[in-house]
């Protein structure tokens, strides 16, 4: 197959599952076109079958907002008619699905048919979506797609609850690529950052409001009352500040260290004890499935998809959202010595159930579907 593939192009978890999406349908000999607005971070590598086109739009005076989503849907237009490809896959509703709709109206007039697959992440649902100045675009943009996909069935509930959507929306979970998302033997990293057999416990996001950054300090700032301990902060995003600042205030920022936006997020998770994730919302929970398959446990909200992924008492344990007091008496439950290595037994198998070779085909034969019946 011919694909296209919009994402944004981000370290986002969006924008990570589209890209590595592309570079496993290249690699089964499918030729996959990217058309975003910059190279996303994870495509770094020469693949015959993988493309990238990028999105130029130019600001003018005139525009107080560069109008973005037009000059998408001209780049899909361009590459769909040049490329003759088969089938448009978008990442993320908001513009990409929209976008997408325009190019097909526009492709449809000059006798062209092209397929459109939006694929709903999460926060364009549960956070901007729903938002009254893009709730009749999304809905409309959902229903016009040929085909919806959704990260999690909770995400898929939620989209029912809110869009007056009529058209299936089919769950495909998340992946993991376990050739990338290994443990690795990075005991010489360890030993730098717990020099005295602390226990090493990772957060990784984009540090929004949704993730509930002061969670993740509070809960380190307890376990440390109680075990010696560091914490590694992996991201950025506007609530680093905040939380560089809410450690030197709580005496412990000696045992914290902000990372910032990392590449090899697999080094640092393949030394780690813990991974936290209290956040508000979560429709899948990408980065937890990263640390699990690095043998990394998860203490994470019992919010959104994440008890789709996370399993209670086995892989980790899940709290109530905000729930602080709770999670610190499971993190150290997880950290005794005699449960951790069951618990990261656990995480690892639990992540082999979300393996690219399983989720692969179930996007393949999606898109085979979808081919048929348009
Ligand atoms: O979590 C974010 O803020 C980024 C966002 C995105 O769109 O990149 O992540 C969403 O999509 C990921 C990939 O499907 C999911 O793993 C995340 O759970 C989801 N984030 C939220 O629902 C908050």
């Amino acid at each position: 197959m011919k694909i296209g593939i919009v994402c944004y192009p981000t370290f986002g978890g969006s924008g990570v599952v589209a890209t590595e999406l592309g570079k496993a349908l290249a690699q089964e000999g499918h030729k996959v076109h990217f058309i975003t607005y910059s190279q996303p971070p994870r495509l770094d590598l020469f693949n015959e079958n993988l493309f990238y086109h990028e999105v130029d739009f130019r600001n003018y005076p005139l525009f107080e907002f560069a109008p973005y989503e037009l000059a998408l849907a001209s780049k899909m237009v361009s590459v769909v008619k040049n490329e003759r490809l088969d089938l448009l896959h978008v990442h993320y509703a908001i513009p990409h699905a929209s976008a997408a709709y325009m190019a097909k109206q526009i492709l449809q007039s000059q006798g062209i048919t092209i397929p459109i697959v939006t694929t709903l992440h999460g926060t364009d649902i549960t956070l901007v979506g729903k938002d009254p100045s893009y709730e009749p675009v999304v809905t409309f943009s959902i229903n016009q797609s040929d085909g919806v996909t959704a990260v999690s069935a909770d995400l898929k509930k939620e989209t029912y609850e809110y869009f007056p959507i009529v058209n299936d929306i089919e769950v495909i979970p998340n992946f993991i690529d376990l050739e990338k998302f290994k443990k690795q033997k990075k005991d010489h990293f360890k030993k730098a950052i717990c020099p005295n057999g602390e226990m090493l416990i990772v957060h990784t996001s984009n540090f929004r409001k949704v993730k509930r950054i002061p969670d993740v300090i509070h809960v380190f700032a307890n376990i440390r009352k109680e075990i010696p301990a560091k914490l590694l902060m992996i991201g950025d995003g506007p609530e680093r500040g905040n939380a560089e600042k809410m450690c030197r205030e709580l005496g412990i920022y000696e045992d914290v260290r902000f990372l910032g936006k990392l590449d090899a997020v697999e080094e640092v998770l393949s030394v780690a004890d813990l991974f936290l994730m209290p956040s508000e919302k979560e429709s899948f929970g990408l980065a937890a499935l990263e640390a699990m398959a690095c043998e990394v446990p998860v203490i994470s909200s019992d919010t959104g998809g994440l008890p789709e992924l996370n399993i209670d008492g086995q892989t980790g344990f899940m709290s109530p959202v905000g729930d602080v007091e709770d999670m610190t008496q499971k993190a150290l439950l997880i950290l005794d010595k005699n449960n951790l290595p069951r618990f990261k037994e656990n995480a690892l198998k639990r992540a082999q159930e979300f393996d690219i070779t399983r989720i692969l085909p179930l996007y393949e034969n999606y898109y085979q579907r979808i081919l048929e019946k348009t």
